[in-house]
């Protein structure tokens, strides 16, 4: 019994991280954002801005980049 507690207090406090943050999602499962799955979290998501949060220019953004990115203020967390 005090394990399904255990799991859902874990299950509540990340539903509540989720909300509230900017979550993005890798639809496609390769490990890195494309702009297609930045823009479905940013709206605003342009090849400009994309090309900010691509810091070694490899065309992908990976989770570290996305991580400075939002620390940087470049695009809300
Ligand atoms: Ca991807
Ligand atoms: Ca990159």
């Amino acid at each position: 019994m005090k394990i399904i507690v255990l799991a859902l207090g874990t299950i509540t406090a990340f539903a509540g991280a989720a909300l509230a943050q900017t979550v993005v999602t890798d639809t496609d499962g390769n490990g890195t954002y494309s702009v297609e799955e930045l823009t479905a979290a940013y709206p605003d998501m342009n090849a400009e801005l994309f090309a900010k949060i691509d810091a070694n220019a490899d065309g992908a953004v990976d989770a570290d980049e996305l991580a400075a990115a939002q620390d940087a203020g470049t695009i809300a967390k």
